[in-house]
């Protein structure tokens, strides 16, 4: 059967952005027609926000923290009760003091259930602060560096690169790959996500979703477009 994943930032939504109410009333139409699930590195609450409540409710299932964290028409159906090793917090806050990025608008490090997503600019950063932050990223490959850290010294835990700012940090069990044991092996999965590149939170996915299909997206724009294209091809 066909199965429609999709990572929420950067291929629904513009990173931590709401939906076009266009394309959410498209989405919502094809999720009556389609079974549809979305994974994402951020917590319930946040895809709540984006997405809204039609959205919520019209998807099989939402995968929140790289799916530790389940929800099933707005209710938890299942939750991890990591904790990160005492030591990733000294390298993280080690990070915070010795990154050349000027700005710290706090929540640097916010725990989510069963991972944790670390920010040198804070998650409090206001739309003008990520655009600085971006760019310093964009030029440094900042949080390419801090994450291929982690994964060195940290074995039991993976730490990739999501949406714009931050990167998501759990178990090394404990990507969005995690996700497909709930998927039948006859399943046809159709994974569309914006950061498919090694290091990138949905490469992990698109690696073990070896036989079904992987479209890397450039934006939420760039999805429509394509789920359009598929559309249009199969009739
Ligand atoms: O899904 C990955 C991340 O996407 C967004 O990241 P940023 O704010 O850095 O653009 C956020 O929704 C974040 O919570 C999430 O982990």
């Amino acid at each position: 059967m066909n199965k429609f994943i999709f990572d929420v930032d950067g291929t629904l939504t513009p990173s931590r952005q709401t939906i076009d109410p266009e394309f959410e009333k498209w989405f919502i139409d094809f999720c009556g027609s389609n079974d549809v699930y979305l994974v994402t590195g951020s917590d319930y609450a946040k895809t709540l926000e984006q997405v809204g409540t039609d959205v919520c409710m019209s998807v099989k299932r939402i995968y929140n923290c790289s799916g530790a964290d389940v929800y099933e028409k707005c209710i938890n159906v299942r939750t991890s009760d990591w904790k990160a090793p005492k030591e990733l917090y000294s390298l993280l806050n080690g990070w915070l003091q010795a990154s050349p990025f000027p700005l710290r608008t706090g929540n640097h490090i916010e725990e989510r259930p069963g991972m944790i997503n670390f920010s040198i600019v804070g998650r409090n950063a206001t739309m003008d602060e990520r655009k600085l932050y971006i760019k310093h990223d964009l030029e440094f490959r900042e949080r390419e560096s801090i994450a291929f850290q982690i994964n060195l010294d940290f074995p039991e835990i993976s730490a990739t690169v999501g949406g714009e700012t931050g990167i998501d940090i759990g178990p090394s069990y404990s990507n969005k790959s995690q996700i497909l044991s709930d998927f039948d092996k006859s399943d046809k999965i159709f994974f569309y996500g914006d950061k498919m590149e090694e290091g990138g939170n949905d490469f992990p996915l698109k690696k073990a979703n070896k036989n079904g299909i992987n479209c890397q997206v450039k934006d939420w724009k760039d999805t429509w477009r394509v789920l359009n294209e598929n559309i249009a091809n199969r009739t």
